[in-house]
């Protein structure tokens, strides 16, 4: 065999990555586990919810699903969470007094927020991290949060459909090992702002992929909408998009021109008939005239920046 054909048989095999021409920096394959489990659910049943490192082409290292401060920031206050026995049937149950006020501004109004996230949210205001949800994984939780701001004001949101599978965005579910979870976000404020497709929304992981040229960029959406979202029993070499997030994502200043909006989901495509850490609150959900959103995949996108300037 000449040199030359070594060559071109070397390159025919790494064609996957080689052929991608987009933006996203690409990994293959199965993380490494860093954080073994984040959340332990004394009362019941929780995904492992884990945390992992992947190197790309470059040896640049991603972390996955997505940095995150749970185990630093303050908690949002649970409306409904199963693992910690608090499971009230409604709003009314709910002890709305004695939970603190995160002060923006001293003089600001204060403002009650009530969030559904799947699977996990980090909430800034005007910048200032003000809560993180207390379930990162499963089981599906609720939570409130108070804050004191003046308009207008931005509302900064990461958010996280976590993954069993570190690295490859899927987790062992309807019979497949490899089964692509979904995500979504609600939430409602007393101001009565309501996320909504007026929002803006921007991936940061997608994942899995098994075919790069699935992968599309237009007019600043990352978009994955050609890409199969079928669960498979052999999804080990799955590739994974990630790119990189700006640190002054969610500073009022942060220029998100270029985002997209967001996309806006149906309960039904959600699914959360069956939740009751979202029925037994609808009220304050779609009763609110909030609507679930996410970016342009909710199956695929695994980290999410959302935006919304309150005016
Ligand atoms: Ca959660
Ligand atoms: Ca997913
Ligand atoms: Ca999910």
């Amino acid at each position: 065999m000449t040199a030359a054909s070594l060559t071109l048989s070397g390159s025919a095999l790494s064609a996957g990555i080689n052929d991608y021409k987009g933006t996203a920096s690409i990994t293959q394959g199965l993380a490494k586990t860093v954080e073994a489990n984040l959340f332990e659910c004394e009362n019941g049943r929780s995904r492992v919810a884990g945390g992992g490192e992947i190197a790309d082409s470059d040896g640049k290292v991603w972390t996955v699903p997505a940095e995150n401060h749970f185990t630093t920031a303050t908690k949002a206050v649970d409306l409904y969470e199963e693992c910690a026995k608090i499971t009230p049937k409604s709003i009314d149950d709910v002890d709305m007094d004695s939970v603190p006020v995160a002060v923006i501004d001293a003089d600001g109004e204060e403002i009650t927020g009530y969030i559904f996230a799947d699977n996990y949210f980090e909430l800034y205001i005007n910048g200032q991290l003000v809560a993180v949800d207390t379930v990162p994984f499963t089981p599906f939780n609720s939570s409130f949060v108070k804050f004191k701001v003046n308009k207008p004001y931005t509302i900064a949101v990461k958010v996280i459909d976590w993954e069993e599978n570190l690295g490859l965005g899927t987790e062992d579910n309807r019979g497949k090992a490899y089964h692509p979870g979904d995500g979504g976000f609600i939430a409602s404020f007393s101001d009565g702002t309501v996320t909504s497709t007026d929002w803006q929304a921007q991936t940061f992981y997608t994942a899995p992929i098994y075919d790069l040229t699935c992968l599309s960029e237009v007019d600043g959406k990352r978009l994955s909408e050609s890409c199969t979202t079928e669960g498979t029993d052999s999804g080990e070499n799955a590739y994974a998009a990630h790119w990189e997030v700006p640190s002054d994502w969610m500073n009022p200043e942060f220029d998100s021109m270029a985002w997209p909006q967001a996309s806006a989901y149906s309960e039904d495509e959600i699914g959360v008939n069956n939740k009751k850490a979202y029925m037994n609150f609808i009220e304050k959900f779609s009763g609110a005239g909030a609507s679930f959103i996410w970016s342009t995949n909710v199956v695929l996108d695994n980290e999410v920046l959302l935006r919304y300037e309150v005016k």
